[in-house]
């Protein structure tokens, strides 16, 4: 494959595969800004990503339509009014490598941490006024559909093309938010992003989001490409190889993950050295198909007590939410022995709660379970009275 073309990648991530590019940010740097910068968003490909004639590069709408459409940018900026949703794009690997390791038990592919996840403002136009220009033709036997994003810019690591879908009824549903997006920020998508254009489907996981989406089809089935079958399942825990999942036709008898699960991440610990010392932890939260998150607690105790963190910034119903807590240590030290670390948890407008634990799976998918960071060995020394300038270990 010929990667000759890549356009330069942002240098502020760390990069887990150069062919084809896959990188993420530092959780710690993540969490600075509400808003994603477009330096600190991940890069997820499955593919090389190829030059591309925005001049005659097109979006076409076909299937179940009437009148089969087809817009390059220019078409789709001077035909459709413009809209906007700030909304979190997180890959549903964000967190494997957490999970490889509170199960002692690898999970396949790129080992994630935490900052697969972004949140920015997208910008485009809403897909169910391209549909609906382009007339649905909705069976009257009340089949479900599906709408499919392919992408045939150049050939995946285990397809000849991508493609992914979501039901109709998301596309359709006047909040949704589901955009053909052409800018994140107020500027155009760059080539990292899906320039020209991307989906931006709101709640749903990045591998829903097509970048450089060249075919957008109504069906009655799903995309019976790789990326929506044979990956990006959540396969139950006794599924441990790929040849087990073979055997047992397990690809075809359980569900695409589509919507995100309620998640939090804690992202920085610091120590406060003062007279009064104190610890403050900062992360962000993340909504699951239940409603936005209301709160996030945190908890040094190993969840026996919990306290509220504030809520630092959340726009809208899609956005993700940055919160910070400050936890007092007692002057004796008594209180900070305890601290070993610092666990949150967040709950969403419906009560739903983010679960401690979450199950292992073969991909490594969905990771949720209680956000966690130790606080560090040098911090533990301190409290058994060692000398002072072990105090500083952040
Ligand atoms: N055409 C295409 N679209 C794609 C992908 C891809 O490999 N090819 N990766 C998907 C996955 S798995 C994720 S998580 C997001 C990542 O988007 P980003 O690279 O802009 O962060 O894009 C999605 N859209
Ligand atoms: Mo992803």
């Amino acid at each position: 494959m010929d990667f000759c073309h890549e356009p330069p990648h942002s240098k502020n991530l760390n990069v887990l595969g150069k062919e084809p590019f896959n990188a993420e940010p530092s959780v710690a740097d993540l969490v600075e800004y509400s808003l994603t910068p477009e330096h600190l968003v991940y890069c997820r490909n499955h593919s090389p990503i190829l030059p591309l004639n925005v001049e005659t590069f097109k979006v076409k709408i076909d299937g179940l339509v009437s009148k089969a459409l087809g817009f390059t940018l220019k078409d789709l900026q001077s035909g459709y009014a413009c809209t906007d949703v700030v909304a979190a794009l997180q890959c549903a690997g964000n967190r494997r490598n957490t999970m490889s390791q509170k199960k002692s038990k690898k999970t396949e592919g790129l080992q994630w941490k935490e900052g697969v996840i972004c949140n920015d403002r997208w910008s485009g136009v809403a897909l169910r006024s391209i549909l609906l220009s382009a007339g649905i033709a909705i069976p009257p036997d009340g089949t479900q559909l599906h709408v499919l994003f392919g992408s045939h810019i150049a050939p995946c690591q285990e397809a000849s093309y991508y493609e992914t879908s979501v039901p109709l009824e998301k596309v359709m549903d006047e909040e949704g938010d589901v955009l053909l997006a052409y800018a994140m920020n107020g500027r155009p998508l760059t080539p990292d992003r899906g320039y020209p254009f991307r989906l931006v489907i709101p709640g749903y996981a990045g591998v829903r989001w097509t970048k450089w989406v060249d075919r957008i089809t109504v069906s009655s089935t799903e995309s019976d490409n790789f990326y929506q079958q044979r990956d990006y399942k959540i396969l139950p825990p006794n599924v441990n190889s790929h040849s087990m999942a073979e055997k047992g036709s397990w690809w075809s008898k359980v569900v695409p993950l589509q919507t995100n699960p309620l998640n939090s991440v804690v992202a920085n610990v610091t120590l406060h050295k003062s007279s009064r010392p104190s610890l403050s932890a900062k992360g962000y939260a993340i909504a699951g198909s239940t409603g936005q998150v209301q709160k996030v607690e945190i908890s040094t105790d190993d969840g026996a007590t919990w306290l509220p963190a504030r809520i630092t910034y959340q726009e809208g119903k899609w956005s993700w939410t940055l919160w910070e807590a400050d936890i007092e240590v007692a002057e004796d030290g008594a209180e900070r022995l305890g601290v070993r670390k610092v666990i949150s948890r967040a709950t969403d407008e419906s009560g739903r709660i983010q679960p401690n634990d979450c199950e292992w799976n073969l991909r490594g998918l969905g990771y949720c379970g209680y956000g966690e960071m130790s606080v560090g060995q040098e911090f533990e020394g301190s409290f058994l009275g060692s000398s002072a300038h072990c105090l500083l270990p952040y």
